[in-house]
């Protein structure tokens, strides 16, 4: 038996702590870049990358989907008597995996934790039973939460929306949902509380007041951070933005959307982002779009990392592995000056027919070798100069002179037409853009040149 397990029973006895071996290892077993201690510029990668489990794809998902029953027969519910025994062995199985591989983090929903009950106060009670036993389990293996959030979204109760939906009762239940997990979150020292509004949107305008819904979702959730910062909580809100699915159109689209949405409420001081990779796909925007709009307006929080297929237009939560996508989100996030609250939670799930026990290690070694590289080709991105450079000159035109006038909003447009006037045409604009120029040279640093 490991030193690692941390309940009754240990769920993974084959597997011990993964450890680095380097690139050269041919131990699927171990990380080839992510070494946890290892300095990258002024931190080390455990705290640049600050990992973390999502508890409801590694430990809830049984790889059913819409044309298939369940592949993945877990021992932590196949084998328990009762719902609530079940999600005792359940997040003893959680927190012996997360020591193993070696996260300081992981996230949840309150249904992933503990089961509904027939009333709110006795679904409240399982949540509480469970808190405690997190609580214990935290504090043994010093793995953090993230982030904590609300499943409003699974029950059926929920099919016309949850905060938007058009019965005042399913608002009211929704809210005895996020009070609780709000005070979860508070009591496992959790540092944010995401809402990600699955069901916040429509399927139809025939039979949807879009207006009403709306301003339902903002005054939600102004209820909601009034009662944590109440309760004393003093973590990050997070909205998590996704364009669609299930619904036909979701209210968070897009972080632009939801930072205009969040200015617009009032909202701004509190809200981050938690950027999710498969949903800016599914909004037809790049990952690293996503990441730059965010950091640019100050919104940027935390990151659900994953990918999609680029092949088909559904959330396929897929474990991330392409470098290049990794080493430009990490470039994002670095100049932007890294996680402060946030982290790199894996909302990734291994696919229907990964049935081993070793494959949910296998999926998270990979994406956090993916990110690790990411990380590295970043920091040589910034080290290196070269590309920061290019931009800087780009826009040189705008540091002296006129051009500074122009930009701290000193000029009118009579006096800008005039110096256009005055300069006439000449080749004024036919400056390239050097794109290729720096993608070959990102290229290079791919290779660790
Ligand atoms: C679903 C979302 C969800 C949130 C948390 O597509 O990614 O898992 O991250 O509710
Ligand atoms: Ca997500
Ligand atoms: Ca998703």
């Amino acid at each position: 038996m490991s030193d690692y397990y941390v309940g009754k029973k240990e769920y993974f006895p084959k597997i011990g702590k993964i450890k680095y071996e380097g690139p050269k290892s041919a131990n699927p077993l171990a990380f080839k870049y992510y070494n946890a201690e290892k300095k990258v510029g002024k931190k080390m990668m455990k705290d640049h990358l600050r990992f973390a489990v999502a508890y409801w794809h590694s430990f809830c998902a049984d790889g059913s989907d819409p044309f298939g029953a369940a592949t993945q027969l877990r021992p932590w519910t196949a084998n328990a008597r009762k719902p609530m025994e079940a999600a005792t062995n359940k997040i003893e199985a959680a927190f012996e995996f997360f020591s193993k591989l070696g996260v300081n983090f992981y996230c949840f929903h309150d249904r992933d934790m503990a089961p509904e009950g027939a009333t709110p106060a006795e679904s409240e009670k399982n949540l509480f039973t469970m808190v405690r036993k997190a609580k214990r389990l935290q504090r043994a293996t010093k793995v953090k939460l993230l982030w904590g959030t609300a499943n409003l979204f699974t029950h059926p109760r929920y099919m016309n929306g949850a905060a938007t939906n058009p019965d005042f009762g399913v608002v009211a239940l929704a809210a005895t949902q996020v009070k609780a997990a709000i005070d979860a979150t508070i009591e496992l020292g959790g540092l944010g509380y995401t809402f990600w509004g699955g069901r916040e949107g429509y399927m139809s305008l025939l039979n949807t007041d879009l207006q009403k819904e709306k301003d339902h979702l903002a005054r939600f959730l102004i209820m909601a951070r009034d009662y944590a910062r109440k309760q004393g909580f003093k973590g990050v809100f997070y909205i998590e933005p996704k364009p669609m699915e299930p619904t036909k159109h979701q209210y968070d689209y897009d972080t632009e959307t939801v930072i205009g949405f969040l200015r617009h409420y009032g909202l701004a001081k509190d809200f981050r982002l938690n950027i999710e990779a498969n949903h800016a796909e599914l909004a037809g925007h790049d990952f690293v779009h996503e990441l730059e709009t965010a950091a640019a307006a100050g919104f940027l929080g935390s990151v659900d990392a994953n990918r999609g297929d680029a092949m088909n237009g559904w959330d396929t939560d897929q474990f991330p592995i392409s470098y290049y996508e990794t080493a430009l989100a990490m470039y994002a996030i670095l100049k932007a000056g890294g996680f402060t609250a946030g982290g790199l939670n894996f909302d990734s799930k291994i696919r229907r027919n990964s049935v081993d026990p070793a494959d949910l290690f296998i999926a998270h070694i990979g994406g956090m070798d993916a990110f690790a590289v990411g990380l590295e080709v970043a920091h040589r991105i910034i080290s290196d100069g070269k590309i920061p450079a290019l931009v800087k000159k780009r826009y040189a035109s705008f540091k002296k002179d006129d051009g500074a006038k122009f930009d701290r909003g000193q000029m009118t447009l009579t006096q800008l037409a005039a110096i256009g006037t005055k300069a006439g045409y000449g080749k004024t604009g036919l400056t390239s853009g050097k794109q290729e120029y720096l993608e070959n040279i990102l290229n290079q640093y791919l290779l660790g040149l």
